[in-house]
C-alpha cells in the first residue's frame, strides 16, 4: 500500500517535471521571433553600417505629401505655407539619403528636392517653371521607392 503510494507519488511528480520542461521549452520557441528580427535589424545595417534601422518607405509617403501639399498650397497662394511644406520635403529627403545605394540617384533627388525649395522661397513661383521641377521631383521619388524595394527593409 505505502510503496504504491510512493510510486505514485514519483509518477505525479515525474509528470509535473516533463510538463514544466515543456513548458521551458515552449518559452524557448516564443523567444525566437525577437532573436530573427534581430538578425533582420543587423541584415539591414549590412548594406549600410550607418544606415538608420527605420524604414524609409514611410518617409517616401511623407516626400510625396509635402510635395502635394506644396503644389496645392502654391496655387491657393499660401506662400508660407508653401515654403513650410518645401522645407519639409527637402528634411524628409535628408532623412532618406542614408537608405540610398545609388550616389547618382541619390544627388539628383537631394538636388530635385532643394530645387524646389529654393523656388518656393525666392517667391517668384512660375507656375509653369515649378510644375517642371515637381515632375521631374515626382520621378525621382518613384526610381527612389524602386531603389529602396530592391533592398532589405
Ligand atoms: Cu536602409
Amino acid at each position: 500500500m505505502i510503496k504504491s503510494k510512493v510510486l505514485l507519488g514519483t509518477l505525479v511528480i515525474t509528470v509535473v517535471m516533463s510538463l514544466l520542461a515543456g513548458c521551458g521549452s515552449n518559452e524557448k520557441t516564443a523567444a525566437k521571433p525577437p532573436a530573427a528580427s534581430q538578425e533582420q535589424a543587423s541584415g539591414h545595417q549590412g548594406h549600410s553600417a550607418a544606415m538608420p534601422k527605420e524604414d524609409p518607405m514611410p518617409m517616401m509617403k511623407d516626400m510625396d505629401k509635402s510635395l502635394q501639399d506644396m503644389v496645392k498650397q502654391v496655387k491657393a497662394g499660401q506662400t508660407m505655407d508653401a515654403q513650410k511644406s518645401a522645407a519639409q520635403l527637402v528634411s524628409t529627403t535628408d532623412k532618406v539619403m542614408p537608405h540610398m545605394m545609388d550616389a547618382g540617384l541619390k544627388d539628383k533627388l537631394r538636388k530635385a528636392a532643394v530645387e524646389i525649395k529654393d523656388t518656393v522661397n525666392s517667391g517668384k513661383t512660375d507656375p509653369s517653371a515649378l510644375e517642371s521641377k515637381v515632375k521631374a521631383m515626382q520621378d525621382l521619388m518613384k526610381q527612389t521607392t524602386t531603389h529602396l524595394q530592391t533592398m532589405s527593409h
